[in-house]
């Protein structure tokens, strides 16, 4: 099976998943068995399936390949190189290959001089007006390489200007951009590419992210903090004939492992495999040559020596483009991209899987709850009924008093109930004080003040340690007032359980420790960057500080987000439960005392109440029957395998 295969088993899981949902919510609507708990669980988890995108990296120091790489693995089929690919520097920006069926086949291209302000890519996202759009032609291969050359233009500009723009000057042109005999350097003309093609794996969710080689980058703080770290697979090309090269590691380090984002698959690939076939050297030459590489390349990189994989990328393309199948398994081609779906397609599975089994099976099993609660009041009081055949007025009368009594004595647990809510909502109107995005807005606008008013290096850091001491601070306080909550709805749930006999449980526990944890990586990847600046205030450095800041304020901002998602989330799990069974219980009480009224004023026959509540619960146990057949069917979808292991790769 190839990619593509793969990928599309994936795409139809996902959707198998999703329509089972989407049946799921159509029968609760039916049924009438929504709540706005249920509700907002089930578009929640929606919303998270079809957003649901895979999105490999892939970094390397310039001419390594990696542009090589992602046209013999994905476009292979096209004919022709389709991304531009040649000796020296040919990527100059990061480039995301995707699909978004709401937008025409297109590049997007993002100015080099939005890097003067400190607006980050990805709010620039939001602004169409501040990209340039080139149309792709997908029926013509030449004219598509055309519009994707453009991805690689430069500009030549004055030292200080690309100096601004946040690119490193050095002389000899070996840590930095090197100046020519006027002082002029070549800049990237874009500062970001996305190019939305509707290739059909991209259609299948996929993003393929194309990354320059270190020096043409310079500081573009969002790679490092943002776009690798939140990529399933990071592929790492490092060149046979070159071996790791000192600029390589310092790629290594600053692009892969320093932000921290372990979550995702690593994979080295050793390419241009081809410069050992030259003839003179043997089969076994070869391949103990190889081996050998693997070993230091795993070692340096403190990689397993089967991350890494010996490829060519040339081969291999020129293979797929020529359906030379020998050539293609000479190029090991294969043998990468089984590693690459290995990787992915489980990974993001269990991703998906976890989502669905937290918030699709969570809901069924608290519906079956109130139905087994629902089902377990009509056996009660059925047999109640029953015994009251052949019995006289005063037995009625008697369990009349006693029905009103126990819904007298609800009602006063129910003021009990009422008075808690309003203590939740104020100890919630706390919580979100301390987790607000208000709060965390004046934050951020202060930081930036004391930034721009800084005069020296350490009023930037300690600027950047208040901003991240405050973040700490608010969450610490969400911590405990999360922990007071729980215990009130503890104390709650423990006594509508034994006073009135509800099914209740335990609330769900919730921890904000999980989410500092990505505000300690963003805080850690802060101080590796700041650490490299040299310590004397400078017009760039303090440029490039803030360009930082702003990517950490958004990052910080997107994960607040989370968190006050995920505690919105909490907050109506343990209250939704109590909510809705006393609510139930209230209803069972009123149609019981109802029913032993009408019986008492000979309105209705005993037998009448007896054969509706027989119907009721027959359409309870229908009800218990569908709800299994849709579990059962939500857990195949699940259960479905999406990779097949296939041994004749290619
Ligand atoms: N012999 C050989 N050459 C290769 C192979 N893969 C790539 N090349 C050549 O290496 C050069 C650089 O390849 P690119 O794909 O542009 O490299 P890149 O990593 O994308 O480089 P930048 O975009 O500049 O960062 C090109 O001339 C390719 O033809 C390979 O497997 N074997
Ligand atoms: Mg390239």
């Amino acid at each position: 099976m190839g990619m593509q295969e793969e990928l599309s088993a994936y795409g139809a899981w996902r959707t198998r998943v999703e329509q089972t949902i989407v049946r799921i919510r159509g029968w609760f609507f039916e049924s009438n068995l929504t709540d706005t708990h249920n509700d907002a669980c089930i578009e929640q988890l929606l919303l998270k399936l079809r957003d649901d995108r895979l999105v490999v990296a892939f970094v390397a120091e310039f001419s390594r390949g990696k542009s090589e790489l992602i046209n013999a693995i994905f476009f292979g089929d096209q004919g022709a190189r389709v991304l531009p690919s040649s000796s020296g520097r040919t990527t100059m920006c990061p480039t995301e290959l995707m699909y978004d069926e709401d937008r025409p086949a297109c590049v997007d291209l993002l100015p080099i001089e939005t890097r003067r302000t400190p607006t980050t890519v990805t709010e620039l996202k939001g602004q169409p007006a501040a990209w340039r759009r080139i149309a792709l032609d997908m029926s013509s291969t030449a004219s598509m390489q055309q519009s994707l050359a453009r991805v690689g233009e430069q500009r030549r500009v004055a030292m200080g200007e690309a100096e601004l723009l946040g690119f490193r000057i050095d002389m000899t042109g070996e840590s930095g951009l090197q100046p020519d005999a006027q002082g002029m350097v070549n800049v990237p003309a874009w500062r970001h590419a996305v190019i939305n093609m509707p290739h059909p794996l991209l259609r299948q969710g996929l993003v393929i992210l194309d990354t320059p080689g270190l020096n043409a980058i310079g500081a573009e703080p969002e790679l490092t903090l943002s776009l690798l770290p939140s990529a399933h697979a990071v592929l790492f090309v490092l060149g046979m004939d070159t071996g790791v090269t000192q600029s390589d590691l310092a790629v290594w380090r600053t692009h892969v492992t320093a932000a921290g984002g372990s979550r995702q698959g690593r994979i080295a690939v050793l390419n241009k495999m081809d410069s050992l076939w030259d003839g003179l050297r043997t089969d076994a030459q070869i391949e103990t040559e190889i081996a050998s590489q693997i070993g230091s390349c795993a070692a340096t990189l403190d990689l397993p020596a089967e991350r890494v994989f010996p490829v060519s990328a040339q081969k291999g393309l020129l293979a797929r483009i020529q359906h030379d199948s020998q050539l293609l398994a000479r190029s090991r081609l294969p043998q990468l991209e089984r590693a690459l779906v290995e990787d992915l397609l489980p990974a993001k599975r269990d991703i998906v899987g976890a989502a669905v089994e937290q918030d699709a099976l969570g809901m069924l099993a608290r519906t079956r709850e109130m139905l087994t609660a629902r089902k377990r009041a009509v056996i009660d009081q059925l047999s109640e009924f029953s015994d009251l055949r052949g019995k006289n007025r005063g037995v009625i009368q008697y369990m009349l008093r006693r029905v009103r009594t126990e819904k007298e004595d609800f009602e006063r647990g129910l003021e009990r109930f009422y008075a808690t809510r309003n203590v939740f909502a104020s100890q919630t109107n706390t919580l979100f004080a301390h987790l607000g995005m208000d709060a965390l807005r004046t934050r951020t606008l202060h930081t930036r003040d004391l930034m721009e008013s800084a005069n020296f290096s350490l009023q930037l850091r300690d600027a950047m340690n208040a901003y991240f001491n405050d973040v700490r601070d608010s969450l610490q306080k969400s911590s405990t007032s999360v922990d007071e909550i729980f215990s009130m709805m503890e104390a709650m749930y423990r006594r509508f359980s034994t006073e009135h006999d509800l099914r209740l449980g335990v609330p769900v526990p919730f921890s904000v420790h999980r989410y500092e944890k990505d505000i300690t990586r963003l805080e850690k990847a802060f101080h590796q960057q700041f650490n490299t600046w040299l310590n004397l205030l400078t017009t760039e450095k303090r440029q490039l500080t803030q360009r930082f800041f702003e990517t950490v304020a958004v990052q910080v901002r997107k994960h607040m987000e989370v968190v006050n998602r995920d505690v919105e989330h909490w907050l109506r799990a343990i209250m939704a439960p109590l909510e809705n069974q006393v609510r139930e219980h209230q209803k069972q009480l009123k149609s019981r005392l109802e029913s032993v009224k009408r019986i008492h004023e000979a309105t209705d026959t005993l037998e009448e109440r007896i054969e509706d509540l027989r119907q009721n619960g027959a359409l309870i146990d229908q009800q218990v029957e569908e709800l299994e057949r849709l579990k059962s069917a939500l857990d195949a979808a699940l259960e479905a395998p999406v990779l097949q292991r296939v041994d004749a790769a290619a």
